[in-house]
C-alpha cells in the first residue's frame, strides 16, 4: 500500500456527470453561503446535471450545535435552499444525517487518509486557533467524512467557495489511493466547480477574514434573513478606505475591503469585476454603499421573504428532507456496497 498516491489528472469519462455539495446548518445562511455556493447550485441544477445538494448536520455538530438550534438551523437552510431556488423535485434536497452510509463511508476514508495530508488542512487550523488541543476530533477528520460525502454519489462536480479548494484536492486524494491501493477505478476524481465574481466573500468588518455564519459579530456578515434596514445598516457602516473606486482591476490591489464590496455588487448583478468598475469606477463610497444597498436589498429581500413563509410550514420541510433521504440512500447503497465488497469485508 503506498503511504502517499499521486494523484492523477482526472478522467471522469466512465462516469455519468453528477453534481453534489453541501452547507452545515451550523448558523443562518450568509451572503458568502449564497454568493460562493447556493446561486453555483441553482445554475447547476438549470443545466440539465443530475443535482444533489445536502444539509451537512454532522458536519455542523464538529463544533457544539445547541440542539434545539440545529433542528431549526436544519429546517431554515432547507427553506433557504428552496427560497433561492432549488426545486426538490429537480435535485434531491436531504439532510445528511437520514443517510447512514455517509458515516460508513467516511469511516473507510479515515483509514485510506493519512493524518499529515490532514495536519496540512488550512481550514481546521483557522478554525481550531491556540485551542487545537480542544477541538473535536470530528473537526480534525471533517474533511475525510466531506471526501465521503461527495465520493458516496460518485458525484463528478462540486460546485464550492474557494474556501473549500484544498477539501475537495484531499477529496481527489483520497480517491486517487482507494483507487490505486485496491487496484480499481471505481470512484470519480471530482473537479471543484469555484465560480463567479464571489468566490469568497469577505467579512465587512475585516477584508481579510472570510464571512462566516459562526463570525461572533454579526456587523461583519449580511445573513439572508437580515431585514433591508438591516443590510442597509451594515453595508453603510462596512470598513473601507478614503479612496474613490478604481476603474481598472488593478486598481483594487492591495484595498481588500473596497475589493470586496465590488465583487459583491459584481456577483449580485452577474457581472463581471471589471464590468462593474467600469460601472462604478471613479464614485465614493459615500455614493457606491447606497447603490450597493440597494441592489443587495433587491436580490436578497425576496428570497427572505420566501424563506419566512416556507418556515411556517416545518412538517413540510421535513417531508422535503425525508423524501430526499430516501432518493439519496437509493443511489449511495449500491455504492457503498461495492466499496465494502472492495475492502473485504464479509457482507
Ligand atoms: N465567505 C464565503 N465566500 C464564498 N463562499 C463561501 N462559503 C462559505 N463562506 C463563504 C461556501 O459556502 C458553502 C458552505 O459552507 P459551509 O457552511 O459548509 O462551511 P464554511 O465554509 O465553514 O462556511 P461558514 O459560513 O464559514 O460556516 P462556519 O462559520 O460554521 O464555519 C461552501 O461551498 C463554502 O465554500
Amino acid at each position: 500500500m503506498s503511504e502517499a498516491a499521486t494523484t492523477p489528472a482526472a478522467d471522469n469519462s466512465a462516469f455519468s456527470p453528477r453534481v453534489f455539495s453541501g452547507i452545515q446548518p451550523s448558523g443562518g445562511l450568509t451572503l458568502g453561503n449564497y454568493l460562493g455556493a447556493i446561486k453555483r447550485f441553482v445554475e447547476m441544477q438549470e443545466s440539465g446535471m443530475e443535482t444533489i445538494y445536502c444539509i451537512v448536520d454532522l458536519h455542523a455538530i464538529t463544533v457544539w450545535q445547541e440542539p434545539e438550534k440545529l433542528r431549526r438551523a436544519t429546517r431554515e437552510l432547507c427553506a433557504g435552499y428552496i427560497a433561492a431556488g432549488l426545486d426538490p423535485e429537480k435535485s434531491i434536497l436531504f439532510n445528511q444525517s437520514q443517510v447512514s452510509a455517509h458515516a460508513e463511508l467516511g469511516w473507510v476514508f479515515s483509514c485510506v487518509a493519512r493524518i499529515g495530508w490532514l495536519n496540512r488542512m488550512t481550514q481546521f487550523k483557522d478554525k481550531a486557533g491556540k485551542n487545537r488541543e480542544k477541538a473535536s476530533v470530528g473537526l480534525f477528520s471533517y474533511p475525510t467524512l466531506m471526501a465521503a460525502d461527495i465520493l458516496l454519489y460518485h458525484a463528478t462536480h462540486v460546485p464550492v467557495g474557494e474556501d473549500q479548494k484544498q477539501h475537495l484536492e484531499l477529496t481527489r486524494d483520497i480517491a486517487a489511493k482507494f483507487n490505486h491501493d485496491y487496484g480499481v477505478d471505481f470512484f470519480p476524481l471530482p473537479e471543484p466547480v469555484i465560480e463567479g465574481a464571489a468566490t469568497r466573500v469577505m467579512s465587512l468588518r475585516d477584508g481579510t477574514k472570510k464571512m462566516s455564519k459562526s463570525d461572533p459579530s454579526d456587523m461583519s456578515r449580511i445573513n439572508m434573513t437580515d431585514d433591508a434596514d438591516t443590510i442597509a445598516k451594515k453595508i453603510r457602516k462596512a470598513k473601507t478606505d478614503p479612496d474613490a473606486l478604481p476603474s481598472e482591476v488593478a486598481g483594487l490591489e492591495g484595498r481588500a475591503e473596497a475589493k470586496n464590496l465590488v465583487s459583491i455588487y459584481a456577483a449580485l448583478s452577474d457581472i463581471s469585476v471589471e464590468e462593474a468598475l467600469r460601472q462604478v469606477g471613479g464614485k465614493q463610497f459615500s455614493e457606491f454603499k447606497p447603490m450597493l444597498s440597494e441592489l443587495a436589498v433587491e436580490k436578497l429581500s425576496p428570497i427572505a421573504g420566501r424563506m419566512e413563509e416556507l418556515m411556517q410550514d416545518p412538517g413540510e420541510l421535513d417531508r422535503i428532507l425525508g423524501d430526499g433521504a430516501a432518493r439519496a440512500r437509493a443511489i449511495a447503497a449500491p455504492i457503498l456496497d461495492r466499496t465494502l465488497d472492495i475492502v473485504g469485508m464479509v457482507r
